[in-house]
């Protein structure tokens, strides 16, 4: 309350600086535009004929820096990596006076071998394609920076975690079953990897969206990617892990219990790259200046919070967006919403047994929960910039665990140094030699003396004639560095042992902290994770694999298994391990916060004849808070006085938007045909276009917030919605309604919406 004359002036003043904030951001709102556009300018109608230098890349979009293979910058632009001139050549570079025929005898006669145009053009085509990635195959990446915040130097060294320190990076996401062209909303894990191009050299943090991994010991990773991959005889199902084999193994090699019930969460479906957190997995080993050790564990934690998808919106976007994640890191990246990460690490001090608190920290199926050892934030990651060419980018990027600067070192976890050899094997094939590291994308911002020569796709031109050392005709160059600045492996002890193929004892509990994160979840996961091993199990054939796997489901929480087994139609059994009681790590669910709203998807749905006077409010209102407005319209073009219409009722689906405003009870337009769009349905008489209708029962389905003004609210009638039912508002306006829809957008969701049978 306002109760002195000096408060009042104060609060006036504060209330007038509120109101020029967000007058200025309605501003800024206003200037903004829906991103996707393929261009960087908007085509003319004719084929242009006027000979023009390659348009520029657009505003969002960067290539790798301008680096030669040897790391030392060129001040060239970095669009000089691009097609130069305005003239189609050959790949020597001689101008070409036509490509649309080849060069035959006579017009009908036949194609002549001399044709070194034709026979360059589709050679090269012939070899357009590089071999997949073997996991990890689909995946998009994006540029950005790392700003250190200067904490970091009482256990880690590492030059890009001081103060203020800015480092470029390149981060690529990615699923892991699938093949380079399947869907990205599969269930599945992500990859998280990020490459640091520091000033003493490239450091990579190669991590994954969920902290624990379902094996312990590299030896195995053959073993779960093939029975994760599609089956070999018949190669299905592409992308997935609701099937046999995957359960087969799963519930054979109990370590995969604790992965498997991340992916079965709703961690294995995110909403958004932008809205996944990281993990390094592995627990590393930093030093310090004085050479001190500490013990590590990574972790990203994204600015807008952890969210995911429902399992009935990830599958009909595997139909409706298939590249729904890639899309929305672009179109983020493009609407100036760019995602932000911190990094941080848990520490553990580094003593012989390798464990905190009971938790063996060289089991990568364990974590260490956050409430036992907080995330402490070291620095700042930015994504700004989109790649100019996938290929090139984020297809070429290739990342190792084993690219580690000083101060950053492994640990002796099994599945940690199967990986050190992995990497640079397979990129070997994948990228047709050793001289990956050249490859634009890949080179450092380091100087490089390597002494490696030759090979295939050398781009570097050595020169000298001692490749070796010692020597003395290069005049002894290259020279050892001192310690100081070099990267030196922390000198741990390694206790005299007898070679042996096992793990120590303490790799044995594979249940326990599985129950802890069943502990951890609120009721709705908990739907949400019962839900998933019921479907999954139930595209399984064979019931002994079921059987197997509600064995292990018992050992984790008899509850679940029970439901799962209900689910199934089959007995759930009783437990038949004794698994310690787990208390809950709160950090683990993902409800209870509000978030920022950067980025995200709102349908406004209008009826041409109603009112639109708050339309254009309404998105000026979305753009300003930094949302992407979509008009969602019976027809493409424009609606009422210039409103530019993104999705019509026939194109646009729910899952595409986070939430959905209706400004209109458009009636059914002349195409809600059921004979045209099956999404019509039956009854195309109805007050309301039957696929509008369908919008709005999928996202409340989906616990979306949902709100109307106008007319809209008869829309809401028609479906049975009611305006003082949960998550929907109702106000006077557009703007008024945007101000209320956001606030239960930062929820994510309309949690209570979601029924739970707890
Ligand atoms: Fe990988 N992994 N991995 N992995 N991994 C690859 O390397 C491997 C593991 C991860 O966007 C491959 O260049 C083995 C854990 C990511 O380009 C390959 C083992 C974690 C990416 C490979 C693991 C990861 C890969 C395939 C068990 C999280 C994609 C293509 C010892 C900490 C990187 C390639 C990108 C890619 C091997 C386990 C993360 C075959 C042998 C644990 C994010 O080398």
């Amino acid at each position: 309350m306002v109760d002195k004359p000096g408060e009042f002036a104060a609060a006036a003043v504060s209330k007038a600086a509120e109101a020029v904030e967000k007058a200025a951001k309605m501003v800024e709102g206003m200037k903004r535009s829906v991103p996707g556009a393929p261009s960087s300018r908007p085509p003319s109608l004719e084929e242009p004929t006027e000979p023009r230098e390659p348009l520029p890349p657009k505003k969002d979009q960067s290539s790798p820096e301008t680096r030669t293979p040897t790391g030392a910058e060129t001040r060239a632009a970095r669009d000089a990596l691009g097609q130069q001139g305005e003239w189609l050549t050959t790949s020597q570079g001689v101008r070409l006076y036509e490509t649309d025929h080849s060069l035959k005898a006579g017009e009908r006669g036949p194609t002549l071998l001399q044709d070194h145009h034709l026979r360059e053009k589709v050679m090269h085509f012939d070899h357009e394609r590089i071999p997949e990635r073997v996991v990890h195959a689909r995946g998009a990446g994006a540029h950005g920076s790392f700003i250190g915040y200067g904490n970091a130097d009482d256990v880690c060294k590492a030059a890009f975690l001081r103060k203020d320190v800015e480092t470029p990076v390149f981060v690529r996401f990615s699923t892991v079953v699938g093949s380079r062209g399947s869907a990205d909303t599969v269930r599945d894990t992500r990859g998280f990897a990020t490459k640091f191009y520091t000033e003493e050299g490239t450091y990579d943090l190669v991590g994954n969206n969920i902290p624990v991994f379902f094996i312990q010991d590299g030896i195995k990773f053959p073993d779960i990617v093939h029975a994760a991959k599609p089956h070999p005889d018949r190669e299905i199902p592409q992308a997935q892990s609701a099937h046999d084999t995957f359960w087969d193994f799963v519930s054979l090699h109990t370590e995969a219990q604790h992965h498997t019930m991340w992916n079965m969460s709703d961690r294995g479906i995110p909403r958004s790259y932008r809205t996944m957190e990281g993990f390094g997995v592995h627990t590393f080993r930093l030093s310090n200046s004085d050479g001190a050790t500490t013990l590590v564990k990574f972790h990203w934690k994204p600015k807008l919070g952890v969210h995911s998808i429902t399992w009935e919106e990830a599958q009909m976007l595997s139909g409706v967006d298939p590249d729904f994640h890639r899309r929305d890191l672009y179109d983020a990246i493009e609407a100036g919403a760019h995602p932000q990460w911190e990094l941080g690490i848990q520490t553990f001090p580094d003593v012989p047994e390798q464990t905190f608190e009971g938790i063996d920290l060289l089991d990568p199926t364990k974590l260490v929960p956050e409430e036992l050892a907080p995330v402490q934030p070291l620095g700042l990651l930015t994504l700004d910039a989109n790649p100019t060419n996938f290929f090139a980018e984020s297809e070429q990027v290739a990342f190792h665990a084993g690219h580690l600067v000083p101060g950053i070192d492994v640990t002796d976890d099994p599945l940690l140094h199967a990986r050190l050899f992995s990497y640079l094997d397979t990129q070997l094939t994948r990228l047709g030699g050793p001289n990956f590291s050249q490859i634009p994308i890949n080179r450092p911002h380091a100087p490089v003396n390597d002494m490696l020569r030759d090979g295939f796709m050398q781009q570097g031109v050595h020169s000298g004639v001692a490749p070796y050392r010692p020597n003395s005709l290069d005049g002894g160059c290259p020279f050892h560095a001192g310690t100081d600045s070099a990267f030196v492996e922390a000198p741990v002890t390694v206790p005299a042992a007898t070679k042996v193929r096992d793990a120590p004892a303490s790799f044995d509990d594979h249940f326990s902290q599985v129950r802890m994160f069943w502990n951890s979840m609120s009721p709705v996961e908990q739907e949400h994770i019962i839900n998933a091993y019921t479907f999954e199990l139930a595209k399984c054939y064979e019931p002994v694999i079921r059987e197997r796997q509600l064995q292990a489901l018992a050992n984790i929480d008899p509850g679940l298994c029970a439901k799962v087994a209900e689910g199934l139609g089959m007995p759930a059994p009783p437990a038949d391990l004794k698994v310690a009681s787990a208390d809950p790590s709160p950090a683990l669910s993902q409800l209870g916060q509000t978030w920022p709203l950067d980025g995200r998807m709102v349908a406004i749905v209008v009826d041409a004849e109603g009112d639109l006077s708050g339309v254009n409010d309404a998105r000026t209102a979305l753009f300003a808070a930094g949302i992407v407005p979509l008009v969602v319209a019976a027809h493409g073009g424009t609606v009422g006085d210039g409103i530019e219409v993104q999705r019509t009722f026939g194109t646009a689906r729910s899952v595409e938007f986070d939430a959905v405003l209706i400004a209109g009870c458009p009636a059914p337009s002349p195409d809600a045909l059921t004979a045209r769009d099956a999404k019509s349905g039956a009854d195309t008489n109805a007050a309301l276009d039957p696929r509008v209708a369908l919008l709005i029962t999928e996202a409340w389905r989906h616990a979306k917030a949902i709100g109307a003004w106008g007319t809209g609210s008869d829309a809401l009638t028609a479906t049975g919605i009611d305006a003082s039912d949960l998550g929907i508002v109702a106000a006077e306006n557009g703007s008024d309604v945007v101000e209320a829809l956001l606030v239960l957008m930062g929820a994510h969701r309309v949690w209570d919406r979601f029924a739970t049978s707890a």
